[in-house]
């Protein structure tokens, strides 16, 4: 294949970027063209995404691109997962996307019984999570009857955006399947969630396949850029899980995964889904991932607590604070009595004030006292995270009865050392800390495949093997009696 100038856009919850990969025939060489902030919008009774803010940057910045003599061959689209808009039959955008963070989700999810929740796993392969988009369009069409009733079409945030770039609407099957309205044995609308949550089946699209276009960028947006060629936008693995886990640079057919990011999701790749007791007595959840693939994964809470703490911590001192500084709160409390809390627990989903809420938490299991510290509860996530994704970890292996020697963690996450050490000692295991954009790289990949139609996902990642930097971390201190004390406070929450 010829050399390639691909685009990919990865839309995080905290911040968009805009890469800009090369492929030279072996391998792909990325740059961040820009990284702009992202946050949820609080409007009246509700947290909204700022969908057109984000389509106006991406069209500045492909602006940007074509005027530095860029010739760009494709463009992809990822971005987190479960969000999404409701379109009129003119193809109107009805509403803002709402942010996954409402309360509305939570209460239609409350009144569904055990029963009813198994069978929907069994259904779906995923697993009932308030954040899944069935139950905030339930909640919607409860709460905003009007717009429910006038829609006529859902697109997830990826699919809008490509529909904004292309005219052309379409569902992408990786982010679909966040929506829990997917039948996992089929992959089509599952008609028994429509059903059961009285959803019009109509409201969906057929599937896009990955590696195919989607359409060009409209005549508008071209003259907008300035680009004065066809420039196809193509159906990627457009939620972002599984477009880092395409970037994982494993040799092996089996291997352990950490994405960590807002989110953190730990799992592995599988060519069918797993729908075990087992499975989902530990809470895991199977997921449509690149190609076909199922994303077997813990759906957990990451570096969200971390973030919001870090913007506290940054009003108390009334000044910004670097990454660095925050992990240095952990460090300093080295040798001392390591506390733990459940990362997953309800209260840290949301919290006005996360470090006052970790703070109660640690005194309530009596493993605070004492003035507030920061250092205390910066230490208390760090070393939580790495137990949470040991006590992961050990699930994997047991339902799908590998053993994993070593693990990949990729995205923004992987860049901290102190959580990555932990992890290796947490876990006892190699942990394998990828660079660079996962998402974009993992994005980009997979638009390979509309160059080459017969490429096949083996040949994907050895390109990404070629690709990505690692950084190898061994366990130097053995923390995994910390596991047990971690599995009590989840059994607590
Ligand atoms: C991670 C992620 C995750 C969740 C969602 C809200 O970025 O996509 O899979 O489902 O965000």
């Amino acid at each position: 294949m010829a050399k390639k100038t691909i685009v990919g856009f990865d839309c995080g919850n905290s911040s968009y970027r805009v890469v800009l990969g090369t492929y030279d025939g072996v391998r792909i060489l990325t740059e961040v063209i820009d990284q702009i902030p992202n946050s949820m919008v609080k409007a009246g009774n509700y947290y909204y995404w700022d969908i057109l803010r984000m389509f106006s940057d991406f069209k500045n910045i492909l602006k940007r691109l074509v005027s530095r003599g860029e010739t760009i061959d494709s463009i992809g689209i990822c971005t987190w997962g479960v969000d999404f808009s409701l379109f009129d039959r003119k193809g109107n955008m009805l509403n803002n996307p709402l942010a996954y963070r409402n309360a509305l989700g939570e209460q239609q999810l409350s009144e569904m019984t055990d029963s009813e929740r198994k069978q929907m796993f069994l259904n779906t392969g995923i697993l009932c999570d308030k954040i899944n988009s069935v139950y905030l369009l339930k909640g919607m069409k409860e709460e905003m009857p009007d717009v429910y009733q006038a829609a006529d079409r859902l697109l997830m945030i990826p699919d809008i955006l490509n529909y904004l770039l292309t005219g052309k609407m379409l569902n992408e099957p990786s982010e679909f399947s966040t929506t829990q309205l997917m039948d996992v044995n089929t992959k089509s609308i599952s008609d028994f969630v429509c059903r059961k949550m009285e959803i019009s089946r109509n409201l969906f699209h057929d599937f896009g396949k990955h590696g195919e276009a989607i359409g060009y960028l409209s005549d508008d947006i071209k003259a907008e850029i300035g680009a004065g060629y066809d420039i196809p936008v193509v159906c990627v693995p457009s939620h972002d899980t599984a477009a880092a886990v395409l970037a994982v640079p494993a040799r092996q057919t089996h291997f352990a995964f950490i994405s960590s990011g807002t989110w953190a999701l730990v799992g592995t790749e599988l060519l069918k889904p797993l729908l075990s007791k087992e499975v989902y007595e530990a809470g895991l959840t199977n997921e449509l991932g690149a190609f076909g693939t199922i994303t077997l994964l813990k759906n957990g809470a990451g570096m969200f607590l971390i973030q919001k703490i870090k913007k506290e911590y940054e009003t108390d001192a009334k000044r910004e604070v670097t990454w660095e500084e925050i992990v240095k709160l952990s460090d300093e409390e080295r040798g001392k009595r390591i506390p733990l809390i459940d990362m997953n627990d309800i209260r840290f989903f949301n919290p006005v004030h996360m470090g006052k809420e970790i703070w109660n938490y640690l005194k309530e299991t009596k493993q605070a006292e004492g003035g507030f510290s920061w250092n205390t509860i910066v230490k208390s996530v760090y070393e939580s995270m790495a137990c949470s994704y040991a006590v992961t970890i050990e699930h994997l292996q047991r339902v799908t009865k590998e053993y994993f020697d070593c693990i990949y963690i990729v995205g923004g996450g992987a860049k901290n050392e102190l959580v990555n050490q932990m992890t290796a000692n947490c876990t006892g295991k190699n942990v394998i800390a990828c660079f660079g954009e996962s998402t974009a790289m993992g994005n980009i990949a997979a638009q390979l495949n509309y160059f080459e139609p017969y490429l096949e996902l083996k040949t994907i990642r050895e390109i990404v093997c070629n690709s990505v930097e690692t950084k190898s971390y061994m366990p130097d201190t053995d923390t995994s009696y910390l596991i047990d004390s971690y599995k009590k406070l989840q059994k607590r929450s």
